[in-house]
């Protein structure tokens, strides 16, 4: 007995000592993304080998991996539930001791295999299942904006990993497919969508076909964006008017040779009459007669047609309204296979926007929420972003078209009314650098987007809290800290860049410093910041309510009297509705001018703890992806405090007011902020 008790307290002391032990981490250079190292697999495997090939990677000894037409199943699974399973849907049933995994089809299947590899990776694996899955939207997709030169618009991880030189890239494409298929992501846009014609030329299409065949054994298929223009720059026509016979048959015929090359080519990605792009207005021609026109061309091949509703011009209707305006009157025009794209927001990618109002307006067309997983907004690569609080904020946004409970996610995939098609969208944040995305907290990005796509009522915190298992550490003294700090990252960005609805306030051209006071001699005032804050003597804010522009009425009731009222209307949106005096009073009591210097002031104190949060998980973090997150916190403490100061100081000479107490003294003078030029190429 005494020397049973002596063992049992050796080991105790000795787990007790290895727990204070710092022990060195093996170097992690962020390859392997959320994954567990891939199993060694053949190259020509169906969908449902590499399924069972990954079922082995875990330490499930019984399992049976297969599709519902498997007779096998019906000893487990009963005749009915298998055949009520849909394409993409999966139950994972233990049965005594066997695993059983059944897919509505092969992909389905993976993604069952999948989701007990998360399970697994985050350390929960639990010992026995009852569960069934399917997904929020049937196209859950990535857009990519890699340009045919390798390099890719607003992409911040490096060189594009389809479009550099004409390597094809096996092994990573392979490795691509399986983290967007262990979240369930099922296609890919490969081109931007400022696109060249040249995509559709025999030589790219058949790079697309070799990118195809390795994307599909994990159920990814591919898509393209297409230049409107095509058929002039490409097959010598001297028009594209959508309604000329001949542009139709060179359209069909370009489809057609697609098909014969990617049977399951998944369709077009439109931008068109947008920032200079050509498109049907040129001829007079409607989004719709432009949209159709494509749709007829994919529809025997079961393709889609993805048109986007970024459409803005330097007119007198605030640019906040355009795309409303523009496609509302076009709904029930569309055929069955057009899905309208939207970004979240009515502006483009602010850190905070409200909802885009056309998610719940447009009910006879589907409506695909477009989020960017891109930082082009909120620091590139180099701030930690968290942006599923954002995608969450945006889908759990209540439209009221129908009603309470009509939250953007019910309006877009098909549960507030039926839809022909539904879909979601995300912008990648993806290239050739070694961890794929240039921060490593930036991959949860790319992880929330898909995890929110296949089901979006998940709470970021979850998601936050899955990655980070899967991703760091399995240990609370590192996940809950750091689940902190992700939680606090978008709200901090928002906070020392543009807070209380505050937005567009970026350097032209790149987007990534403050520039509020820009000005360029006979540009564009909608590609102007003044545009956006309006900032004068008597206060600041844009006028959207029913005085001012009246963007508020494209939002249904409640809401547009909300917005519409100053008293009412959300602080974290006041700017975006309202111009108000520097005197206004907050709900706190303070005066406007206030709030905003001690929000920014916030924005910087967060930046602050997201440093010191990584500083006490270091223990727990291995030194190669400490030290390149470490030194990314300091830019981005660096910039908060460069964003603080250039809109304060700026703000300032307008509400000519002092800062109050409790705002740290500004580091750097008006003069030496405007005088910073960042030599980075982007258009507008
Ligand atoms: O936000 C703007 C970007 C452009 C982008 C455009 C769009 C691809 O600054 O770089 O072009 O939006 O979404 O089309």
């Amino acid at each position: 007995m005494i020397l049973i008790y002596r063992s049992m307290k050796k080991k105790c002391v000795l787990l007790f000592l290895c727990s204070l032990l710092v022990l060195p981490l093996a170097a992690e250079d962020g390859s392997r993304l959320w994954l567990p190292a891939a199993p060694e697999m053949s190259e020509d495997l169906s969908t449902l080998d590499i399924a069972r090939c990954e079922m082995a990677l875990l330490p499930v000894k019984n399992a049976l991996v297969s599709t519902s037409g498997d007779r096998r199943l019906r000893r487990y699974i009963s005749k009915a539930e298998l055949r009520s399973l849909g394409e993409e849907e999966f139950i994972v049933r233990t049965v005594d001791s066997l695993c059983v995994v059944a897919g509505g089809s092969e992909r389905a299947a993976l993604y069952g295999v999948y989701r007990l590899m998360r399970d697994y990776a985050s350390g929960c694996l639990a010992a026995s299942y009852d569960i069934r899955e399917k997904p929020s939207y049937e196209l859950r997709l990535l857009n990519h904006w890699d340009n045919l030169d390798g390099s890719v618009e607003r992409g911040y991880a490096g060189r594009s990993i389809w479009w550099e030189g004409d390597t094809l890239r096996p092994a990573l494409y392979r490795a691509y497919a399986r983290a967007n298929a262990s979240v369930g992501i099922n296609g890919t846009v490969l081109n931007n969508v400022n696109a060249s014609p040249r995509v559709l030329d025999s030589l790219h299409l058949d790079k697309v076909r070799q990118i195809a065949d390795l994307l599909r054994p994990y159920g990814m298929k591919v898509y393209l964006s297409i230049n409107f223009s095509s058929p002039m720059a490409l097959g010598g026509l001297p028009t594209a008017d959508p309604l000329d016979a001949r542009v139709v048959g060179w359209w069909c015929d370009k489809v057609k040779e697609i098909y014969r090359l990617i049977p399951d080519f998944g369709g077009f990605l439109v931008k068109a009459n947008s920032e200079g792009l050509p498109g049907p207005q040129d001829y007079g021609r409607t989004h719709a007669d432009g949209a159709n026109m494509l749709a007829d061309a994919l529809a025997p091949y079961d393709g889609v047609v993805m048109w986007r509703a970024f459409v803005y011009n330097p007119t007198e209707t605030d640019r906040a309204k355009q795309a409303y305006t523009e496609f509302l009157p076009l709904d029930s025009l569309f055929r069955d296979n057009v899905i309208i794209q939207v970004k979240n927001g009515p502006v483009d990618f602010q850190p905070r926007e409200p909802f885009s109002p056309l998610f719940g307006a447009m009910r006879h067309t589907p409506v695909m929420p477009e989020f960017q997983i891109t930082q082009e907004y909120l620091g590139f690569s180099n701030h930690l972003a968290y942006l599923a609080p954002l995608y969450e904020e945006c889908l759990d946004s209540d439209t009221y078209v129908d009603g309470p409970g009509s939250t953007v996610a019910r309006v877009t995939d098909g549960s507030a009314f039926p839809l022909s098609h539904t879909a979601i969208a995300g912008v990648a944040n993806i290239g050739l650098d070694t961890n794929w995305c240039g921060h490593h907290f930036a991959q949860a990005n790319w992880y929330a987007f898909g995890r929110l796509a296949w089901c979006d009522t998940l709470s970021s915190e979850t998601i936050a809290r899955e990655w980070l298992r899967q991703t760091f550490s399995h240990d609370d003294r590192c996940v809950v800290p750091l689940k902190r700090a992700m939680m606090l990252s978008r709200e901090a960005v928002v906070d020392y860049m543009m807070p209380l609805g505050l937005h567009h306030l970026f350097a032209f051209g790149h987007h990534y410093g403050p520039e509020p006071w820009g000005y360029r001699k006979g540009m564009r005032p909608d590609w102007l910041p003044s545009y956006y804050h309006r900032a004068d003597s008597a206060g600041i804010g844009s006028d959207r309510t029913q005085a001012g522009s009246d963007a508020v009425s494209q939002y249904a009731e409640p809401l547009r009297s909300i917005y519409n009222d100053a008293g009412r209307c959300p602080e974290t949106l006041l700017l975006w509705f309202h111009h108000l005096p520097w005197n206004h009073v907050m709900a706190s009591q303070r005066t406007l001018w206030d709030e905003l210097c001690l929000t920014y002031q916030r924005g910087v104190d967060s930046a602050r703890e997201l440093a010191g949060i990584w500083q006490s998980v270091a223990p727990y973090i291995d030194a190669e992806r400490f030290a390149h997150v470490e030194a990314r916190l300091r830019v981005q403490l660096h910039d908060a405090v460069w964003w603080k100061d250039a809109c304060l100081l700026y703000f300032q000479t307008f509400s000519c007011l002092p800062f109050p107490a409790g705002v740290e003294p500004p580091v750097y003078t008006l003069d030496e902020l405007k005088r910073i030029k960042l030599d980075m190429k982007h258009h507008n």
